[in-house]
């Protein structure tokens, strides 16, 4: 049988503030991973339209869509499409799963929640002629899942191919997060088997990986085994974690140990009553300052993510947020607005007050207010997030930012970093278009080690001692 699996595009794609960088970064993972329960006869193809215009005039025997937020009236298009040629059109993912009635609307057959379950039945019953409208996700385990199909992800076009999970969901449960809503109706936070994420991990080639994961430390001892299985595999990688795990004794220890040189932080506000009404219970009575400071003495770089509009915020949250951010010489700073998901406890609340201004989910990107913020204007806080980006990433405040930085290593790898991401877009978007941009991938996997394969020894081992054994295979010299 044929078969075609499609990431739509989001509609951003046609718009003015379209980052070609940010969407060659990583492959669709989802789809390669329900792609491995066909079997070897079966021709699947995987066709991602972030990065290749997708071949429309094909006659699959069945068409799989996944559907985010932002990318769903492109997602029904293109399922209307198909149907309209007989087609058998799957819908699912996240939004599939926060509003099952408008996608099905647009399939066959509609999928509530992870697909490792309900995709292996759904092929079995569509083979024998018998497929269900609908699948809701109960039986949640990695165990036993079939090898992600790599092979059919285009590598070439990716900055970061080795994108990988080894976990679903996530402990916490914030009010905001999509998380609740898709994994209703059984476990919210579960992981592979140790061996099995690390003969994944042995399995990818280069150095360079990124954890996916919503909460890669969620688990402390799965993940503790999973940092000391690492170590020796001489990879260079990035993820995202809490502040509290950071302050965990140990665990950040052993992370680093095995290669983490990037972190994504979850600051979210500085305002604890913002964090208290949004259920952002295990930020509370967290020390940034001291999360801050333990990662980059240990040489992580920080990428902290920062959330607009909570109803603590006012005018002022905008410039108070990008100066503290600054003067702790965070790296790198993702701002949102804030979205409530439908389906989310957000959603409920704030339609339950009449605040919702908008059901256009193209604009449900965080970067729109789609909502009544508390203490100011829409526009304010739309405003008020652009400035964030320009004032964060302005030279002066990343020259700034950059001082707080002890050593000339850091300080430039933190220079490159920061400047590499938004000061040069012209330059991804020709790398881009070239279609080269894996070649950038040594000198991204070089910056985030401090330099390391060019001869300089990153602070995470002058700080804490630590062996990297890449670099002995690489130069044994350098190894201290
Ligand atoms: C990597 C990532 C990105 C990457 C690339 C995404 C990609 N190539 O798929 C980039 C950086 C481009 C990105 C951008 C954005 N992202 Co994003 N991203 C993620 C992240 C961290 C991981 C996605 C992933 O690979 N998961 C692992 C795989 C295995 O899971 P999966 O894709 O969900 O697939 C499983 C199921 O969903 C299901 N499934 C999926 N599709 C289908 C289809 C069928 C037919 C079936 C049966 C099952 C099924 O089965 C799969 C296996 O279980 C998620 C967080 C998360 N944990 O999901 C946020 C997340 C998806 N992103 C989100 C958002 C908001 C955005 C942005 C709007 C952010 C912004 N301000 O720019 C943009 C726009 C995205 C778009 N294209 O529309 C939200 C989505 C909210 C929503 N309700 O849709 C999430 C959940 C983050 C969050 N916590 O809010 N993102
Ligand atoms: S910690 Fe992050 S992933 Fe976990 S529930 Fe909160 S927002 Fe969602």
């Amino acid at each position: 049988m044929k078969v075609k699996m499609i990431l739509p595009a989001l509609t951003e794609a046609i718009s003015p503030h379209w980052r070609p960088i940010k969407y060659s970064l990583f492959p669709p993972l989802g789809l390669a991973t329900l792609a491995a329960f066909f079997s070897e006869d079966d021709e699947v193809v995987i066709q991602d339209e972030h990065v290749e215009t997708l071949d429309l005039d094909d006659e699959p025997d069945l068409v799989a869509i996944q559907v985010y937020i932002t990318s769903a009236y492109r997602a029904y298009e293109l399922a209307d499409r198909y149907r309209q040629k007989g087609i058998y059109v799957v819908l699912g993912g996240l939004h599939v799963t926060s509003l099952p009635d408008e996608a099905a609307a647009h399939a066959d057959t509609i999928f509530l929640g992870p697909g490792e379950d309900t995709w292996p039945k759904f092929i079995a019953d569509w083979r024998s002629g018998h497929p269900e409208k609908i699948y809701k996700s109960r039986d949640r385990t990695l165990i036993g899942a079939p090898k992600i199909r790599r092979d059919l992800i285009k590598r070439h076009l990716y900055l970061v191919p080795n994108s990988i999970v080894v976990s679903r969901g996530c402990p916490h449960h914030c009010d905001f997060c999509y998380k609740e809503s898709f994994f209703a109706g059984g476990k919210s936070f579960y992981t592979q088997a140790v061996d099995d994420a690390l003969a994944e991990i042995e399995a990818l080639p280069g150095r360079h990986l990124f954890f996916l994961d919503d909460h890669l430390f969620g688990n402390k001892t799965f993940a503790k085994a999973l940092f000391e299985g690492m170590i020796g595999m001489g990879r260079v990688w990035q993820a995202a974690g809490t502040v509290y795990s950071v302050l965990q004794p140990d665990l950040l220890e052993k992370a680093v140990e095995s290669g983490l040189r990037s972190l994504f932080v979850g600051f979210e506000s500085l305002n604890p009553t913002n964090l208290r009404q949004q259920h952002k219970y295990h930020n509370l009575n967290r020390d940034y300052q001291a999360a801050i400071r333990r990662l980059h003495d240990m040489g992580v770089m920080i990428n902290g993510s920062f959330v607009f509009g909570m109803d603590e915020d006012d005018e002022n949250v905008f410039d108070s947020t990008v100066e503290w951010a600054v003067q702790q010489g965070i790296e790198t700073a993702t701002f949102h607005i804030l979205t409530p998901y439908p389906d989310t406890a957000l959603y409920r609340q704030m339609a339950a007050e009449g605040r919702i201004t908008s059901d256009n989910w193209d604009l449900y990107d965080t970067r729109h207010v789609v909502y009544k913020p508390a203490k100011m204007s829409p526009e304010v806080l739309e405003a008020g997030y652009w400035r964030a980006y320009r004032e964060f990433y302005r030279w002066n405040a990343i020259f700034q930012s950059v001082q707080t930085k002890t050593t000339w290593n850091d300080r430039l790898r933190h220079l490159i970093y920061a400047g590499g991401w938004k000061k040069f877009e012209s330059i991804w978007d020709s790398i881009i278009r070239a279609e080269q941009v894996a070649k950038v991938r040594p000198l991204l996997e070089s910056v985030l080690n401090g330099f390391g394969s060019l001869g300089v020894i990153p602070s995470a081992k002058r700080k804490q001692g630590l062996e990297d054994f890449s670099e002995k295979e690489l130069d044994p010299k350098i190894v201290t």
